[in-house]
């Protein structure tokens, strides 16, 4: 049997449904064996970042792994970004170049290149990928392809590489049966008695404990589990950017999103607990701050992660446990009589008020569309099963801060890598996992282009994607950084910048496209926004001087976000004790 053929056929066994690339001559083969194929369809994307990126978005939305291929040469080191995020965000992706054949390849030879577009992007990602190898003899093509997935997606997930070379591609091999054993079964670190016993008197010592959801919580697909633990405990719920649509936002055990950008009220919470059950989270510097010795201190931590690395890396844990977080809740879930819910209303209550105190500024001058009221209307107006994609700046933050993501909803977004230009590329892929749902784009007026060239992808297929542009006229989160920290010189985020006419670029896309700069004009245009299944976009204009905010600034702890609260009143918001380098009296 042919290799190409080989490797089609198994992903299409795997249940992967969609495969995104750009074409090119070392994808000759491959592509050959996708031709006329139904169980498996080609989505032909105009990027190669933006098929990387599509096929995370696949691989976040949907059960299965996300594939993505390219060529050689511009069209492998094109992939790099996506690579990157599915290794920082643990999304688990198969990605396969085309390679030029073996003979024409330098392997160790002291020479820049040999064949065309030759490139050793094997040596290029290693360093954000599980495994990346390229295969040289067709003898170990089935080997290595089974290892790949199986890495890809047990463990902490993640992105693997194979490099194909034309010639491995074209030789036949004999497939035998599975060659894997069994997958490595997490069930099998069930924790024991001993454990549920330490968990339990912890919780039982506790007055005000929180339950912290990372991105590993959706990972492990331990979102009704943390549902059921919390709801069995009472205990309420805070989390992460990765971890944010893990947990439904109309829960009345629902906090909010910690962090630099968090909610107030969210970080106030994590700062006065004196229990944090973290569970699937890295707790990297965006959720701590820059100043990670102030970060819940008042709280013992149970830190629950699958992956041994990030246990006691930045967060002392008081029990850090390598487990996977579904088989963690589900053998706590097990017997609820161990964790029989406890009288919390003192500690609720004080979380509520602050919610009510600290909630998000909705007010706009003259007639300004404020972004936090404009994204409060369209977090009503979303369909119950939407699926977020939000791109990253201003754009993103105002949205995690202020979408009301349901139990239905899915709110994606890139955690680690944080590119621009991600979320089109992200609902592309999504929207190709969960057919029939409608995909909403979050973004801003400098990351869309980025990757502006998709919109012909979502035309093509007649996606159920509907894009919102939030327009400043410029790199709103650069430029709120820079008047911040560089004096409101706005190098670039604003000087040297310019944005096309929007409408146009999108009507030539023959998608249909509508601008807002008033208040009255939310409400009909969201109407018809969302009134139809057919691709959409919706640009609003947002005054310039809207921030982020709260935002916290550097070696501030999370309490302490900016607008900075007046001493007394953050001594009067917090239960312990501020620290003394807040004190200013
Ligand atoms: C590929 C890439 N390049 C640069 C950045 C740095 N960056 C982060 S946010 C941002 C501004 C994005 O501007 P826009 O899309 O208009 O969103 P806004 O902040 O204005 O809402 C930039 C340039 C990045 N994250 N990714
Ligand atoms: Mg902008």
């Amino acid at each position: 049997m042919k290799i190409s053929d080989y490797i089609i056929d198994t992903l299409a066994a795997e249940g992967v449904t969609h495969v995104f690339e750009v074409c090119g001559g070392a994808l000759g083969h491959l592509l050959d064996s996708l031709y006329g194929r139904r169980d498996i369809r080609t989505v032909s994307m105009h990027h190669e970042m933006a098929a990387a990126i599509a096929a995370e978005g696949y691989a976040r939305a949907g059960e299965n792994i996300g594939v993505a291929m390219a060529t050689s040469g511009p069209g492998a080191t094109n992939l790099i970004t996506g690579i990157g995020s599915c290794y920082f965000d643990s999304i688990p992706c198969l990605f396969i170049t085309g390679q030029v054949n073996t003979y024409e390849y330098k392997f160790g030879k002291p020479v820049r290149q040999i064949g065309f577009q030759e490139t050793d992007i094997v040596s290029i990602v290693k360093p954000i990928v599980k495994c990346a190898v390229l295969i040289s003899d067709p003898q170990d093509t089935q080997k290595i392809l089974e290892k790949s997935l199986s890495m890809a997606k047990t463990g902490r997930p993640g992105p693997v590489l194979i490099d194909l070379p034309l010639n491995i591609q074209r030789s036949d091999i004999e497939p035998l049966p599975h060659l894997m054993g069994a997958e490595l079964s997490h069930d099998s670190l069930l924790p024991d008695e001993n454990l549920v016993n330490k968990i339990k008197s912890l919780i039982k010592s506790s007055s005000r404990p929180l339950l912290l959801a990372g991105g590993g919580v959706r990972s492990s697909k331990a979102s009704q589990d943390l549902l059921d633990f919390a709801h069995a405990t009472g205990i309420p719920v805070v989390v992460s950017l990765m971890g944010l649509d893990s947990f439904p936002h109309d829960d009345q055990l629902y906090v909010g999103m910690i962090g630099t950008y968090g909610n107030r009220y969210a970080n106030l919470a994590v700062a006065n607990a004196d229990l944090i059950i973290a569970l699937g989270t890295r707790f990297d510097t965006r959720q701590t701050g820059t100043s990670p010795e102030t970060f819940a201190r008042a709280a013992k931590i149970i830190h629950v992660d699958i992956d041994a690395h990030e246990l006691n890396n930045k967060i002392k844990a008081h029990l850090p446990l390598q487990m996977d977080i579904r088989t963690f809740l589900k053998s706590l879930n097990l017997n609820p009589k161990n964790f029989s819910k406890k009288n919390y209303s003192p500690w609720l209550a004080w979380i509520n008020h602050n919610k009510t105190k600290y909630c998000e500024d909705f007010t706009g001058e003259k007639d300004a569309i404020p972004p936090y009221l404009f994204l409060r209307e369209v977090s009503k107006a979303l369909p119950e099963n939407a699926i977020i994609c939000a791109d990253v700046g201003q754009n993103q933050m105002w949205a995690a801060q202020i979408i009301e993501v349901k139990r239905d909803q899915r709110f994606l977004t890139q955690g680690g890598m944080a590119s621009i230009g991600s979320a089109l590329p992200m609902a592309i892929g999504a929207s190709f996992a969960q057919p029939g749902r409608m995909i909403v784009v979050i973004t801003g007026d400098g990351g869309f282009q980025l990757n502006i060239q998709e919109l012909q992808t979502v035309y093509h297929h007649n996606l159920p994607v509907k894009i919102i542009l939030l327009n400043n006229s410029g790199y709103g989160m650069i430029r709120q950084f820079q008047e911040q920290y560089f004096g409101g010189r706005l190098q670039s985020s604003v000087i040297g910048y310019s944005n096309p006419d929007f409408q146009k670029v999108v009507s030539a896309y023959n998608i249909s496209a509508r601008r807002i700069c008033s208040m009255a004009g939310i409400a009909p245009a969201l109407g018809s926004l969302f009134s139809d299944s057919n691709p959409g976009f919706l640009e609003v204009i947002i005054h310039e001087k809207f921030r982020v905010v709260p935002k916290l600034s550097v070696h501030k702890p999370v309490e302490d976000q900016e607008p900075e609260l007046s001493r007394e009143e953050l001594r009067s918001a917090m239960i312990i004790d501020i620290l003394p380098e807040c004190d200013d009296s």
